[in-house]
């Protein structure tokens, strides 16, 4: 169909399908994803005359594909490259939710957040500061009400502007420590030079290779086995190293390195915490 792709992406039971069916009502299109029982979820939302087709994306937690769902919202977004990525965020587990658009960042697709549940945040005495995360993440930060539809408008209309201003979104690079920093340098060499038109940045793909992610190992196999062979002698070192030196693995620093990331922000007054501990008496 015509109209340009957004994807509603985000953990399990941030509101998703809520949010998608807010903004499609009953223009909606429900199959199936080839091969697999799982869901298919489209739909049209226009704005200004402009059609957009909206995906609801299975939920997922991380970009490693881990479960069924996973493997068909990872596969989706590299397959399809959706224009941008609105990604649901739960507010009261922002966090947890943000571990997941780290990566979406990574992959470099442009991201819109939906900060949702506010209204439930709210009530638990949680208040994230929008504005402040989307100038600390250099992303539109829109907060929702799935549930009422608040926000939904704002949303995709900051969606469409990122859209709009789209050819300057850069894959977010974090350092994941030298070691690792420097395999995924030469890895990402290394990828260049035997994949020259990837659908994705190459960065990304030494990422999950470090990551011991089994089918984007099994890809780059089917690639080319010298291409595997020259990354597989890369990450076992860096394995071997990490071992020796932290007695952990690439995996466990890359989310550590995350999760550090993230903290870091909301350290910066993301999120404020009402401290009335006589609430419950009033
Ligand atoms: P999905 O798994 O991401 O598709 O999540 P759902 O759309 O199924 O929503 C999960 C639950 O959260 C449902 O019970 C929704 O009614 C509820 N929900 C969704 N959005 C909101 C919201 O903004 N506020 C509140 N309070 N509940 C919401
Ligand atoms: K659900
Ligand atoms: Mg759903």
């Amino acid at each position: 169909s015509t109209g340009i792709t957004i994807a509603l992406a985000g953990n399990p039971n941030s509101g998703k399908t809520t949010l998608f069916n807010a903004l499609t009502g009953a223009r909606q299109h429900v199959g199936n994803y080839p091969g697999v029982t799982v869901e298919r979820k489209e739909g049209a939302y226009v704005l200004n005359g402009q059609r957009f087709n909206l995906i609801d994306l299975p939920g997922m937690y991380s970009l490693t594909a881990y479960s069924m769902e996973e493997m068909v919202a990872r596969d989706f977004l590299i397959q399809e490259k959706p224009a941008a990525i609105v990604n649901i965020v739960d507010a009261s587990n922002l966090e947890r939710n943000l571990y997941l658009t780290v990566q979406f960042r990574e992959l470099g697709i442009p991201v819109c957040i939906a900060l949702n549940m506010v209204d439930a945040a709210r009530k638990r005495g949680i208040e994230i500061h929008g504005e402040k995360l989307s100038r600390l993440m250099d992303i539109p930060v829109v907060p929702t009400v799935a549930r009422s539809g608040q926000g939904k408008t704002e949303l995709m209309r900051a969606a469409a502007q990122l859209i709009e201003n789209g050819s300057k979104t850069e894959p977010l690079a974090l350092s994941y420590g030298k070691d690792i920093d420097l395999a995924l340098q030469e890895m990402q060499g290394i990828i260049c030079a035997v994949l020259p038109d990837l659908n994705c940045p190459p960065r990304w793909l030494a990422l999950k290779f470090l990551e011991n992610d089994e089918q984007i190992q099994t890809f780059c196999q089917k690639q080319s086995i010298d291409l595997f062979i020259a990354l597989e002698a890369v990450r076992k070192q860096v394995v071997k190293h990490i071992d020796d030196t932290l007695a952990t693995c690439p995996e466990a620093v890359i989310a550590d390195h995350r999760y550090g990331y993230i903290k870091s922000l909301i350290r910066q007054g993301v999120v404020s915490h009402n401290q009335d501990r006589n609430r419950l008496f009033l």
